[in-house]
């Protein structure tokens, strides 16, 4: 045999860590040098992804589908396309999967060695041999995935090589693979020879002629396949222990036992692995399989290629405007329809208002009462409030159509460059949450604004300055004019009052100027404080609830937004692998 790489030669060398098996890993892997791309698979080593990529572009296209949307009868076709191409294919559309399957002793391992030209598996007497399956790749790239997925231990794996003779080039592809006997295969790690038998492109089941007719490998593993006969091939081995005649009688009686089993597909081929006998009608079965294979992976992939070209439409050339960039102006816009600044001038006035009845001094208080300057100011100040609390219900919140608007605008931004149907669904993701929008506004100016219209402890404090104030204003007042009236009645009756007292009404009088202007004062001065307070207040609600509105655009806009644009992208790029132009 020539073109046997060395035994240490893994495959694992130069395969990636951790990779999963679906990734097509076959771009940039060589691992077995430049002459191996002509061993039969062109086409097929990046098929895998390609099928994957698909898969995704599908059903990305899928959900949305339907009127104005991706063609339904196109989708179907790819979904057609994919279940025919089927796991197997996604998971590796570049090697053919052939295990050899059977008893202890059978020669399942010897077998293996010939045709991998190489004793890479041990062949021993004691009984079983083989406890762990090995592996031998006809080229290894992008074996490894497959490997694993495989549960063939990295030290298992072998790779025939570079320089493939002309008989071997045909078996390009191949991952053969030596199972232990089937009893430890089933007491073992059962789940990882599911995979191997469900994976398996075809399986050779290696008897031996004492036990070739044993009832209970047919009841228990031949006959449970018998679906899967087409792709079950029967070997019966160690030829050279029998004469030609007994062979042949074997090969009837078996041939017998499998038409009553239904395993009518099955071939039944008869070998030596001692001798060599059979061992290239097995290795013609092997390439047959190899070149079905093939043969549907390239179908496969023309079906692939035609479906990429008519799904290129909807891709386009994936420049894509940065919708953040208009996030701003819709912030704004909300904030808007929301009345930001008139609940903030609102509030403002409540809080002056409040504070007037507080630290407002009672006498210009009440002749403005009086006087009916503001008649309506007292009425004023109790609904404020309420409808300041009230604007947190209800559509009524915010302006629908100020709302709708914004959106659109936003939207408008985003779409121009897309292809069909993009636009319409980058739209209806802007609207998606178009209905609730007007309450999670009116939320979030509620959100922002105080509990109450409280009132500030010092206000308390001024409010009692206040009255004192205006007590000693009013008792002031009080002894002017019992001093005036005691005057009055001292100068009808000729007596004279006291000088002193009466000399006393012109500082009484002062005094009480003085107190009633401290009063006036110091309702001047608390005023400008509460404006300065109110305003400042003001400006912080109007943050907060621009700071509340702008969470409201990004979850219920911008977020479902960016979401579409990003399937968008991703159905680009996919798309790009799917049709092997990345
Ligand atoms: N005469 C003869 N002996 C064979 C042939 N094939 C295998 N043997 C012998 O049969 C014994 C078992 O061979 P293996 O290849 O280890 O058998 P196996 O099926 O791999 O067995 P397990 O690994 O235990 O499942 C060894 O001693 C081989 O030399 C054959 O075609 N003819
Ligand atoms: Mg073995």
């Amino acid at each position: 045999m020539t073109g046997v790489e060395s035994p240490r030669a893994r495959l694992a060398a130069s395969l990636p860590d951790g990779a999963p098996p679906t990734t097509d890993v076959f771009v940039g892997l060589d691992f077995a040098g430049p002459g191996f791309a002509g061993g039969g698979l062109t086409g097929a080593p990046r098929l895998s992804g390609r099928l994957t990529a698909l898969g995704r572009v599908t059903q990305i296209a899928a959900t949305r589908s339907g009127h104005d949307g991706f063609d339904p009868g196109l989708l179907r076709e790819s979904e057609d396309l994919l279940a025919r191409a089927g796991e197997r294919l996604r998971m590796s559309a570049a090697h053919t999967v052939v295990v050899l399957a059977g008893g202890t002793g059978s020669g399942k391992s010897a077998l293996f060695n010939r045709l991998a030209g190489a004793d890479f598996s041990p062949v021993g007497v004691v009984r079983p041999t083989t406890r762990e399956a090995y592996a031998c790749a006809w080229g290894a790239d992008g074996a490894g995935p497959l490997l694993d997925w495989l549960d063939v231990a990295e030290r298992n794996r072998y790779a025939r090589s570079s320089a493939l003779d002309a008989g071997e080039s045909s078996l390009g592809g191949l991952l053969l693979i030596d199972l232990p006997d089937h009893d430890s295969v089933l007491a073992g790690a059962t789940g990882s020879v599911n995979r191997l038998i469900s994976l398996a492109d075809l399986m050779v089941w290696v008897l031996d002629p004492q036990k070739y007719a044993d009832a209970a490998v047919h009841s228990r593993y031949l006959v449970p396949m018998a679906g899967h006969s087409s792709v079950i091939s029967l070997v019966l081995n160690q030829a050279d222990l029998l004469t030609p005649e007994q062979a042949h009688d074997c090969v009837e009686d078996l041939q017998r036992l499998l038409e009553i089993e239904g395993l009518h597909d099955s071939r039944v081929l008869v070998t030596s692995a001692v001798t060599g006998a059979g061992i290239e009608e097995l290795r013609e079965v092997l390439i047959a399989t190899l070149s079905a294979r093939r043969a549907s992976a390239a179908r496969i992939a023309a079906d692939v290629d035609a479906l990429a070209a008519r799904f290129a439409p909807y891709a386009g050339t994936a420049e894509v405007e940065d919708p953040e960039r208009h996030e701003p102006e819709l912030v704004a816009a909300f904030s808007q329809a929301a009345g930001v600044a008139g609940v903030g001038r609102a509030l403002q006035s409540a809080r002056e208002l409040k504070a007037v009845d507080n630290v407002g001094w009672p006498v210009s208080w009440l002749a403005d009462r009086l006087l009916q300057r503001d008649p309506v100011r007292k009425a004023r100040l109790g609904t404020l409030w309420e409808e300041l609390r009230g604007l947190s219900a209800g559509p009524a919140g915010a302006h629908r159509a100020e709302i709708d608007n914004a959106i659109t605008a936003l939207a408008d931004e985003v779409v121009p460059g897309l292809p069909a149907p993009w636009p319409a669904a980058v739209r209806s993701a802007a609207r998606s949450q178009v209905d609730a929008i007007p309450y999670a506004l009116g939320s979030a100016i509620s959100d922002a604004l105080p509990e109450e219209n409280s009132v500030a402890q010092w206000w308390r404090l001024v409010t009692g300055w206040q009255v004192l104030l205006l007590g000693g204003a009013v008792a002031g007042l009080v002894w002017l004019v019992t001093l005036a009236v005691a005057g009055a009645v001292h100068a009808v009756e000729g007596t004279t009052a006291t000088s002193g007292d009466v000399g006393l009404l012109p500082w009484i009088a002062i005094m009480v100027a003085a107190v009633l202007l401290l009063g006036w004062l110091t309702a001047k001065g608390c005023m400008t404080l509460v404006v300065r307070n109110a305003d400042r207040e003001r400006e912080q609600a109007e943050r907060q609830m621009r700071a509340g509105i702008g969470q409201v655009a990004r979850q219920m806009v911008m977020v479902p937004v960016e979401r579409e644009l990003s399937a968008y992208t991703r159905f680009h790029d996919e798309l790009a692998v799917a049709a092997r132009h990345s």
